[in-house]
């Protein structure tokens, strides 16, 4: 099995991806529009510019029908494929780059260009653009948001490449479906869907006092920084925590919960099981609150781990996670409970060891007294959550790779930034067809979703309930909440939920 890594760090960090599009027809039967998607080239990007079609590769060596493959086994520079990465994935949020002193294409120009990629594929469209139309390539590169300076950055060869990448990948980017645009779509979907796959993020528990990582000023990297800590991912990393876990326990207490209460998205996501639609929730979140509101265990991924469980780190012992609570809310290291009944143990028996070590040699010597100045330490307590660094759980791909992804027909992801891979690249391996729904505060443009609901989620989930005839209960949601619901300008697929004021001005007060 290839390694299969979190890489929380950065936007999309794809040189760990690890999800096997050799398994996945993204086509759908019944989209034959998508039909390229299956069939087109899927080589990768010659540092020429023009696609070539390298030999068809898988992970996890079920080598089987040709995989996307990005990286460039053509790349002759021996270094700086993540480098590559980097600037593709930065281009790629801000796809269009606006004219830089008079370089660079128009928004319409662009617009047209991508949507001449489409029709003809990566490889025409690079050949027609940069030898029949000849335009230059750090201009072509402006219309998927690359920097011209770019080109005498990097040299001809490697901008190529990257042009390549990026050519690519906008290519092979999901694309939204015309038939779904409004709320009342979405509460149609929910309706008529059997088999939903619900992924979810730190925002569905904010509602309950945990911080989520990347909101601007209450997420938790925002109070690291506060305390002068400059790269948040470190509090996280496992090499970082095997090295000093001080950190990490001086700070990890803002995420634990109390478990005694979930919120009402979570109440939404069993409602789903409980009407016998939901097919799996992956859930990024570690507070394990899934298992408050009854999710049931064989429909839960837990993608990043949770506090559930605890292991050391020396010896492999597993506890509950209750066990290093205590510690965690203390912001103490919390140290294996065997470690130190085997110390106390080995520190009982020495006098036995020593006298014997101790005893005379036929060389009159003593024995080697080198143990006496190793003084044992009990191991460190991990939670069970994924650090960066370390592989993710199996069970995370083989289900997505080899279940869900053929058989789901509705995708809801609820309050997430969706920068975290490989979650945040599950969308552009699912079958194109399947209607694909984003909930959250905040809007996301790497992705095309049908249709992006913004607002709090809780109020979201009610609102759809309520407009697909279903009663969501939970304690957090007030008698008579009414919500609005309006488009956001120049996006037809774009609302945003608010909690109407009441007759006295007020907004129903939020726990
Ligand atoms: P994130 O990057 O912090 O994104 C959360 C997103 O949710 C942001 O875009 C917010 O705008 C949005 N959001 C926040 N509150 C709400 C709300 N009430 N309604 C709707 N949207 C809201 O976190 P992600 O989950 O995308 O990143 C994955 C990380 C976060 C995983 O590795 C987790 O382990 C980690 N995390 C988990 C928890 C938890 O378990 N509760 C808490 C903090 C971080």
């Amino acid at each position: 099995m290839s390694t299969k890594v979190a890489t929380p760090l950065a936007h999309r960090k794809r040189r760990h991806s690890a999800i096997d599009r050799s398994a996945i027809d993204l086509t759908g039967s019944d989209d034959s529009k998508h039909s390229g998607h299956k069939t087109a080239t899927n080589g990768a990007v010659a540092a020429s510019g023009n696609i070539s079609d390298v030999a068809p590769r898988a992970e996890n060596g079920t080598s089987s029908h040709a995989t996307r493959k990005l990286e460039d086994e053509n790349d002759d520079s021996g270094e700086g494929e993540s480098e590559y990465e980097d600037i593709v994935d930065a281009a790629e949020l801000e796809p269009w780059r606006p004219l830089i002193e008079g370089e660079g294409v128009d928004s319409q120009t662009a617009s047209r260009l991508r949507s001449t990629l489409l029709h003809v594929g990566p490889e025409k469209f690079l050949h027609d653009a940069l030898t029949a139309a000849a335009i230059p390539p750090y201009i072509l590169g402006t219309a998927f948001g690359l920097d011209p300076a770019l080109f005498d950055q990097l040299g001809e060869n490697r901008y190529m490449h990257v042009l390549g990448q990026i050519v690519v990948r906008s290519y092979y980017k999901r694309r939204k479906l015309p038939q779904y645009n409004t709320i009342d779509d979405v509460a149609a979907l929910l309706r008529n869907s059997k088999n939903i796959m619900v992924i979810t993020g730190a925002g569905i528990s904010t509602s309950l006092g945990i911080p989520d990582f990347r909101s601007k000023t209450t997420g938790f990297y925002s109070k690291l920084l506060e305390r002068g800590i400059n790269e948040p991912e470190e509090v996280f990393d496992i090499h970082e925590f095997d090295y000093d876990p001080r950190t990490f326990y001086q700070l990890a207490a803002d995420l634990l919960p109390d478990h005694k209460h979930y919120s009402p998205t979570h109440g939404f996501i069993r409602l789903l099981q409980d009407k016998g639609k939901l097919q799996t929730n992956y859930t990024q979140n570690i507070d394990n609150l899934e298992e408050l509101a009854g999710i049931d265990k064989h429909r839960l991924i837990q993608c990043h781990g949770s506090f559930a469980g605890a292991t050391c780190r020396k010896c492999g012992h597993k506890v509950k996670g209750t066990e290093i609570f205590p510690d965690v809310r203390a912001k103490r290291v919390s140290r294996c409970q065997r470690c130190k009944a085997d110390i106390a143990a080995q520190a009982a028996a020495p006098k036995a060891k020593k006298a014997k070590k101790r005893t005379p040699t036929p060389y009159g010597g003593r024995s080697d007294s080198d143990d006496d100045d190793d003084i044992p330490e009990p191991g460190v307590m991990k939670p069970d959550i994924t650090f960066f660094g370390e592989q993710l759980p199996e069970d995370f791909f083989d289900r997505f790779t080899e279940r869900d992804v053929k058989t789901i027909d509705l995708v809801l992801v609820i309050g997430t930034s969706l920068k975290v891979a490989p979650v945040s690249e599950m969308p552009d391996f699912i079958p194109h067809h399947v209607p694909h729904i984003f909930i959250s505060r905040e809007p996301i443009e790497h992705v095309n979703f049908d249709v992006q609901l913004l607002g709090n989620c809780d109020d979201v989930v009610f609102e759809l309930c309520r407009r697909a005839g279903w009663e969501l209960k939970h304690r957090m949601v007030p008698k008579g909440l009414e919500v609005s619901v309006e488009a956001v300008e120049d996006f037809g697929s774009r609302w945003r939920v608010k909690r109407r004021p009441r007759e006295d001005g007020k907004v129903d007060g939020r726990p």
